[in-house]
């Protein structure tokens, strides 16, 4: 199929834009992975949704390599890792450091910290054809059924769940929303809902996400800031789900994910947070949360906004850095927040 190059507007800002160039897009535009997956389809989400920040999805394990003259450079800005470093896993809480405090309580409304896994020798999301999403439902869903004791809970498939369950569990900041445009144009939303649900323990403490953006989204969280908790269950889950489940990994990307911005540990730790005089200088805010390689997000997921002085505060670093690092990131990049809160 020929293409032409994408005629980008003056006011593209990701990642896409900048490191697409038409010697490379010439260059990749004919080659497909062993799944199929093509040039076309990995850039365009950025194509067809301009104010995105990153532009691109892998669609296999493949895509990584095959498209390295685009997708090396578009990791080497986000994560600060180069081609030849080495993503290095530690994901043992006894190497934590974060103490919880009653400030920390009297600031931090709820603590959930996330990782994002594929099943090995598949596709990853924007490449799974019908069969194999309903593999991965149907595996990992067996798994996590089987799992005992804080872990052990029920999965809820999308497909027959009434939209007054599903709407509550998003409310309540458990489950995913239905894909959004950036998702879509990925091909991330493919026969949705098919494949997709949400399994979780009775005290919706430790949740997992079937089949979204990656095939799985693990995730420990609960009310207050005892983030050591929080990972340390985490951590726990993420060995059993280990025995039963292969993930695909590779020794220089670390967990392989589906957004470049997810690989390596393709942890996300977050904190819902009160902080409304910081959020009147967002000059200020933003200052520091760069300083601590954080993120502010609003608190109903990514592209949201903030509501009643509360923000989504978490870790930026993914990958060069490992479990033990992201969450510490967090939580002394948190500390610095409230002290500033404190001073204003
Ligand atoms: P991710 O990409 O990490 O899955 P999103 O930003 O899309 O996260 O958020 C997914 C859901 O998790 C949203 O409903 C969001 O409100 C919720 N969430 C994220 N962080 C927290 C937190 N610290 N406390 C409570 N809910 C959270
Ligand atoms: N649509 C992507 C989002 C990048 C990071 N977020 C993910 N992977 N959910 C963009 O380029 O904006």
């Amino acid at each position: 199929m020929h293409y032409q190059f994408p005629a980008f507007e003056k006011t593209c800002q990701s990642l896409l834009c900048k490191y697409l160039t038409p010697e490379i897009f010439e260059a990749l535009k004919e080659k497909k992975t062993s799944h199929g997956y093509t040039l076309h389809q990995a850039i365009n989400s950025g194509v067809q949704n301009p104010d995105s920040s990153i532009g691109v999805y892998a669609g296999d394990a493949e895509s990584y390599a095959l498209f390295a003259p685009l997708f090396d450079p578009i990791i080497q800005e986000y994560h600060g890792f180069g081609v030849d470093d080495i993503h290095q896993s530690n994901f043992n809480p006894n190497d934590l450091h974060a103490p919880s405090s009653s400030t920390m309580e009297e600031y931090i409304v709820s603590t959930r910290i996330r990782v994002g896994r594929n099943v090995d020798n598949l596709p990853l999301g924007p490449a799974i054809n019908q069969a194999q999403r309903h593999e991965v439902e149907m595996n990992v869903s067996r798994a996590l059924e089987a799992l005992e004791g804080e872990l052990g809970g029920t999965y809820f498939p999308l497909q027959g769940m009434s939209e007054t369950d599903r709407n509550q569990l998003i409310a309540d900041h458990f489950l995913f929303k239905a894909g959004d445009r950036f998702l879509e144009a990925a091909g991330l939303n493919r026969d949705w809902p098919q494949g997709r649900g949400i399994f979780h323990n009775n005290a919706k403490t430790f949740l997992v996400w079937i089949n979204e953006e990656d095939q799985l989204r693990i995730i420990s969280m609960q009310q207050g800031g005892d983030i050591q908790a929080v990972f340390t269950r985490l951590s726990h889950a993420v060995r059993e789900i280990e025995k039963s489940v292969g993930f695909s990994y590779s020794e220089h990307l670390g967990y392989l994910t589906s957004c470049p911005t997810n690989l390596g540990t393709a942890m996300r730790a977050s904190v819902h947070i009160k902080l409304p005089k910081l959020g009147h200088d967002m000059k200020r805010f933003e200052a520091i949360a760069s300083q601590h390689h954080l993120q502010i997000r609003g608190i109903h997921g990514e592209h949201s906004e903030s509501e009643g002085g509360i923000y989504d505060i978490s870790n930026r670093r993914r990958l060069g850095v490992s479990e033990v690092q992201c969450v510490q990131d967090m939580y002394d990049g948190v500390v610095a927040l409230i002290a500033a809160e404190q001073s204003l």
